[in-house]
């Protein structure tokens, strides 16, 4: 009995009051972060996105969840901003590009670096590999692989294949995302 009023009153609050979540997209250069914003903000990819200098911050309203998205910059410049952004934050979203084989081990140790940080402990993370459209890429299992996924046992770790331009994954990912917003 108590569990069904528990569950009305999130149900009503969930009517009136939106639920605010925030979370932080990390990755290297040219892994797609300010593109998957953009597909989540207008549905849209965008072919010509520059590089993102600093950060942006953009808003997704999903139902009655709004999520505060902080993009952060890949380029090895603005790499030491990354732990400061991903303070305090619902979840760390990482962006791979799964298709670009040269550059999986620089990702692999920047994230390795990032998970180090003691005031990033316990923050889930969201491992998306992009580009799934792009021949070669490599597929969730392989990512999973390739990035030691498993060995991480200090924090709730998931991985999706996506991809921007075909729009592939890009609502389990939202999904994910919405069940995250409320653990603050
Ligand atoms: N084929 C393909 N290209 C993509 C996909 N997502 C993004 N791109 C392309 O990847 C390039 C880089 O995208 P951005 O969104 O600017 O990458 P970023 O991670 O924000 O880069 P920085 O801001 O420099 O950190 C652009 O040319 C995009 O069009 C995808 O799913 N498939
Ligand atoms: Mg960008």
């Amino acid at each position: 009995m108590l569990r069904f009023f528990r569950s009305l009153l999130d149900w009503l609050r969930g009517l009136f009051w939106k639920q605010e979540m925030e979370m932080t997209l990390v990755g290297l250069q040219c892994s797609g972060k300010t593109t998957f914003v953009t597909v989540l903000t207008s549905g849209h990819f965008q072919e010509d996105q520059i590089p993102t200098v600093g950060f942006n911050m953009r808003k997704v309203s999903k139902g009655n969840v709004v999520i505060k998205v902080w993009d952060i910059g890949g380029q090895p410049r603005f790499r030491n901003m990354w732990e400061r952004y991903c303070r305090g934050v619902n979840c760390i979203v990482y962006m791979v590009d799964a298709a670009d084989t040269e550059k999986l081990d620089s990702s692999k140790s920047e994230l390795q670096a990032l998970l180090e940080k003691p005031q990033l402990q316990g923050i889930p993370l969201l491992v998306l590999g992009n580009k799934k459209d792009l021949p070669d890429s490599l597929t969730q299992e392989q990512l999973v692989e390739r990035f030691e996924l498993n060995s991480i046992a200090d924090r709730e770790v998931a991985c999706y294949s996506i991809s921007c331009k075909d729009k592939i994954n890009i609502d389990i990912t939202l999904n994910w995302l919405i069940a995250h917003s409320k653990n603050k």
